[in-house]
């Protein structure tokens, strides 16, 4: 998917504004210096014929030709910006047809009692662990689920305010598997706010429809309990999945591994790493 991501828009704005931050601050304090040592005290008494009077209303220059172009030119500046950051925010609230809603996934989320808690489109379930799959397009239906608390993801832009009674709408694009991010609560909710963190893990397409059939309710497909727990020496050792893999060394070492997350081949893993590091 080629859509802006909001971690592009929000870094666009931000050089943007930068940018012109630095301009104006150059001219303002040039012009400032440049003014200081023109009207210098040259130590004669001719050089204090220009100076304004007690009583006498400064003209702007040129009959106020200065002030107009210098107000003209920051009024236009400003309220393009004001036009164009509105239209780029309007994208982050909306992507539209940018993020068609085939090609998106949707978790909801429930931040309570200093965690959160989200809940996948078959009704697979997680804690602190989003598991979501690599280049897609996650949208989040956030709630709370005692008091306010607000759904934070620093590295991609998010934030949701979880606030029970109300469901907060709002999207992210995930990068390449093996990254992940960390989820902050950014609302003081009480004694547990700063331990209030999880993590995003980004896994590959086909770690992600096997995280969901895993972690299904009971009553899904996935009816048979015993071959969801019998860890994934079992799940890998299907024909399929041997074939897709052509790994058969790592499947082997996954029925010692037993835990479901890093089933992944061993690359994966170390891919995890690398990203927690950067
Ligand atoms: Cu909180």
């Amino acid at each position: 998917m080629q859509a802006q991501t909001r971690v592009d828009v929000f870094e666009q704005i931000f050089l943007v504004f930068l940018g012109l931050g630095t301009l104006v601050g150059v001219v303002v304090i040039a012009y400032t210096l440049y003014n200081a040592y023109k009207y210098r005290d040259g130590g004669d008494e001719t050089s204090d014929k220009a100076r304004p009077t007690l009583g006498e209303l400064p003209t702007g220059g040129e009959g106020g030709k200065k002030l107009f172009l210098s107000f003209g030119l920051s009024a236009i500046i400003v309220i393009s910006l004001i036009i164009w950051t509105y239209g780029m925010l309007l994208y982050v609230e909306d992507p539209g047809d940018e993020i068609p809603d085939e090609e998106a996934i949707e978790v909801d989320v429930v931040g309570d009692g200093f965690a959160w808690f989200f809940e996948y489109e078959n009704g697979a379930e997680s804690t602190n662990t989003m598991t979501v799959p690599e280049d897609t397009a996650v949208w989040v239906n956030v709630t709370g689920g005692d008091v306010w608390h607000s759904f934070g993801i620093t590295d991609l832009r998010v934030k949701a305010d979880a606030i029970p009674g109300e469901t907060d709408r709002t999207w992210f694009m995930t990068g390449e598997a093996g990254d992940t991010h960390e989820i902050e609560c950014f609302e003081l909710c009480g004694d547990g706010h700063t331990q209030m963190v999880g993590t995003v893990d980004v896994v590959s397409e086909e770690e992600y429809e096997e995280f969901l059939e895993e972690e299904a309710p009971d009553d899904d497909e996935n009816g048979d309990d015993e071959e969801a727990d019998d860890e994934n020496g079992d799940e890998n050792g299907d024909d399929e999945t041997d074939e897709e893999n052509g790994d058969d060394e790592e499947n082997g070492d996954d029925e010692e591994n037993g835990d479901d997350e890093e089933n992944g081949d061993d690359e994966e893993a170390d891919d995890t790493e690398d990203g927690g590091d950067d």
